[in-house]
């Protein structure tokens, strides 16, 4: 359905206003936000016009012709007022918004899905991060389709990056290339806004060659959008292929100056070089200034109907492709070219002129329609005949299945007198989970799991046994179908249910970010499930962050960690993750010490990755085996964060609290402490970062007025004002710090702040001063004051 009542004319003549209304629209919502709009704090607003009009051609023939409601897009972060003016011209974003750009409540500085709400299909800024999104994003696809989970009446579609040329420095975007042919993914399309401009300065000559030999040896078809319809006649006379020999060897630093100098500096260097031959004087000689400046710009990503019919042609097959579009940052525009335009921003001057060329008159700037040379009811009616202006759904680009009912509890495994560390009880939790028959049936179906190479050694095991790997081609395992012993089946299938990664973390955490967004993307609700090395969380820590401010669903599980990983050594021992999982919104953090909270939290995650008002969440576990207690369990207590092991007594003046592995010296400990301070307490703490969460919401709701007690406050009651807490964890102490200022107590920390290294766990703790005795000392003192 591609305006069918207009002919080809009448349709790129309509593809041209728009343009130069998204050109006009870009650099105007920008301009008004530092210029127009009220400045209370003396702030640059900022904005980056020349970044937009680099765009605003290529976006054009997307938005407006080659986009199917099924298609999924990422934007650089700097055209985010491209993207929302031709949202504005489809109908679907405001003026107000667009009035507001960068400020509270109005368009973001960069597409965000949370903020921008439901036309933004991946937040892009952190550059790199949401073009690889992309790839994943059609590996989801591919796996809810495949394996019949896509609702009837949702399209399948292209996943799409326009992305800066930039973009292409971030080492993420060819770990998720590598990635990708390893699973071969289909109908991505990358379109890279070749304007050889970055933010500092122009990059280097022939850079598109590395590009397309490394995108070439990924298996992806590669297309140069290089020449727009101008040179294309130009180079086709006599005497042209000198012109086009010229533009080739121009270097992009002189051909960016020599833009930003314009049509008198072109014929300058031009005839320079070129000066003696006849036939390109007779094709440079009778054009003007002007003439020659459009002539020498005229490059293929400027030229809507040469990107129309890359764009077009690549539609034959879904190969991944990518888009050499060669443009020019600040296209159209005054400092068009000048290697400083990045976060160049037109004078008032300069955009007076501008809208002069632009025919807007002054108080008619958001006027969708101003200034065009057809009639806004042509133009309304080609834009409503477009393919994108249709709705995915009646409900939208954002999509809401509902949430899979879960049984009562997961399958515990026999606990009793057992010893077992949390990572084996997930594994075994996991691997019931997985079995054929059973409660869990159904919300097993819609597990998807992966690792990055560590699958086996995170316990995923059992389940990958259950339920086979995925890939879009069936594969045999051929270690079992070669009767060669081996615990792990390990054959391939489009039915498959967990996705083995290289050792890649970021890719991992893009996939997880895919996954987690499939109910909103693709209108089937997946339960993702990542496992990695605790330490490694760092290492894909940005896509982690990207993942939760997309509000992406899945549960990271994060094992082994700690020093009592002990003989591997320090860089395998992880230190920090615990601040990670306290600092990182939208993302739940625990660290259960024992199985049964482990089950307690299983379940819970897999409630709150479908809640409304839920997050990821982020259970860190350990390889260290505790004996398993048999007790009852307050699972909301588990849930909000805390849980006392042992009560204390009213008024109690010390409570020692723990965890993680660490609990069986803080347990032996604390047996000791009460045969002195019978009353003290023993708080098994599941989650910093809930508590502290809960804290700061509670103390933000009194603020409103509305009173409010959070877990924390409650849990700590009945100890005496000024009591003492010892606490522990293996892992940075400040986790546990803050727990003084709750109610005024006093703290006495502990934890690990230095990187570890090779032992055996008594010379370990000893060594960084978690054993029995250290946290006696610490009792000591704390009681002392
Ligand atoms: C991870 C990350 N590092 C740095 C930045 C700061 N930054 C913003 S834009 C930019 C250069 C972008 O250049 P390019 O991708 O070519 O975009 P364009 O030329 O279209 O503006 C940089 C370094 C960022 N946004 N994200
Ligand atoms: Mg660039």
């Amino acid at each position: 359905m591609n305006a069918p009542a207009l002919g080809l004319a009448s349709r790129l003549q309509c593809l041209r206003q728009i343009e130069r209304k998204l050109l006009w629209l870009s650099a105007w919502t920008v301009h008004n936000a530092n210029n127009i709009r009220p400045n209370r704090d003396g702030l640059k607003v900022g904005g980056h016009q020349a970044s937009c009009a680099s765009v605003v051609s290529i976006m054009t023939a997307l938005y407006f012709d080659r986009l199917r409601p099924g298609d999924r897009v990422a934007v650089k972060p700097h055209a985010s007022p491209v993207f929302h003016a031709a949202n504005y011209l489809l109908g679907r974003q405001t003026r107000e918004k667009m009035e507001g750009l960068r400020s509270m409540g109005g368009a973001q500085a960069y597409p965000s899905r949370v903020k921008d709400g439901d036309e933004v299909d991946f937040s892009t800024g952190s550059v790199g991060l949401g073009v690889a999104a992309t790839s994943f994003s059609a590996l989801i696809q591919d796996f809810v389709a495949l394996r019949g989970l896509m609702p009837e009446g949702v399209p399948t579609g292209r996943h799409i990056a326009i992305a800066g040329d930039a973009e292409l420095d971030e080492g993420n975007i060819y770990e998720a290339l590598l990635e990708g042919w390893k699973h071969d993914v289909r109908n991505v399309w990358w379109i890279v806004d070749y304007n050889r401009q970055s933010l500092d300065s122009v990059v280097q000559d022939r850079l598109f060659g590395r590009f397309e030999g490394l995108f070439g040896d990924m298996g992806w078809n590669v297309v140069r959008i290089k020449h727009g319809r101008l040179q294309e006649a130009a180079f086709a006379r006599p005497g042209g292929e000198a012109l086009r020999a010229w533009i080739d060897d121009c270097p992009n630093s002189l051909y960016a100056a020599l833009t930003f100098q314009g049509g008198h500096a072109w014929r300058t260097a031009l005839l320079a070089d070129l000066g003696r031959n006849a036939e390109l004087r007779a094709i440079v000689d009778p054009l003007t200034d002007d003439e020659l400046g459009a002539l020498m710009t005229n490059l293929g990503g400027h030229d809507i109907e040469a990107v129309l019919d890359a764009l077009t042609a690549a539609e034959a097959d879904d190969r991944p492709t990518c888009f050499i579009a060669y443009t020019i940052k600040g296209m159209g525009l005054p400092f068009a070219g000048h290697k400083d335009n990045h976060s160049g921003l037109m004078t008032r001057d300069q955009m007076d002129a501008f809208r002069t060329q632009m025919q807007v008159r002054p108080g008619h700037e958001w006027d969708r329609f101003e200034g065009l040379d057809v009639s806004p009811e042509l133009l309304q009616g080609f834009i409503d005949s477009c393919s994108f202006a249709e709705k995915l759904t009646p409900d939208g680009r954002v999509l809401h299945p509902p949430a899979i009912a879960l049984p009562a509890a997961v399958p515990l495994p026999k606990l009793a007198g057992r010893k077992l560390s949390t990572q084996s009880g997930f594994g075994e939790i996991l691997g019931e989970i997985g079995r054929p028959e059973g409660p869990w049936r159904d919300v097993a179906s819609r597990i998807v799991t992966t690792s990055p190479d560590v699958t086996v050694s995170t316990s995923l095991g059992p389940w990958v046994n259950r339920r086979g790997l995925f890939d879009r081609h069936t594969r045999n395992d051929v270690f079992r179908d070669t009767k060669v012993a081996s615990v792990q089946r390990w054959g391939m299938s489009p039915s498959g249910q967990h996705i083995e990664l290289g050792i890649a973390e970021q890719n991992l955490f893009l996939l997880l970010g895919a996954a987690g967004l499939s109910h909103a993307l693709n209108g089937a609700r997946l339960l993702p499930i990542g496992t990695v090395y605790d330490p490694f969380v760092n290492r894909g820590l940005d896509a982690l962050i990207y993942a939760c401010y997309q509000d992406a669903r899945f549960l990271l599980v994060s094992t082994p960690s700690g020093i009592s990983l002990a003989p591997e050594g320090g860089q395998h021992q992880s230190v920090n993750t615990p601040l990670v999982g306290m600092s990182v919104d939208r993302l739940a953090s625990y660290e259960p010490t024992h199985v049964d909270e482990l089950a307690v939290l299983l379940r819970f995650a897999f409630a709150h990755m479908q809640a409304p008002d839920g997050s990821a969440v982020w259970l860190r576990l350990s390889t260290r085996a505790l004996l398993q207690p048999q007790r009852v369990l307050d699972e909301s207590a588990v849930i909000a964060g805390a849980h006392w092991a042992v009560a204390p007594a009213a008024g109690a003046p010390i409570a020692l609290a723990y965890q993680g592995p660490i609990a069986e010296e803080a347990i032996a400990a604390f047996n000791t402490l009460r045969e002195d301070v019978p009353g003290a307490g023993l708080l098994a703490v599941t989650s910093p970062d809930r508590l502290y969460a809960g804290w700061l919401a509670a103390q933000r709701s009194r603020r409103d007025g509305v009173p409010a007690m959070s877990h924390i406050e409650q849990l700590l009651a009945p100890l005496a004002p000024g009591a003492a807490l010892v606490t522990v964890l293996d892992g940075h102490p400040a986790a546990h710090a803050w727990l003084g200022g709750v109610r005024g107590q006093r703290v006495v920390p502990l934890g690990v702040d230095r990187f570890g290294q090779s032992g055996d766990i008594p010379d370990l703790y000893r060594t960084y001063g978690l054993d029995e005795s250290a946290i006696l000392d610490a009792c000591a003192q704390a009681l002392l004051g």
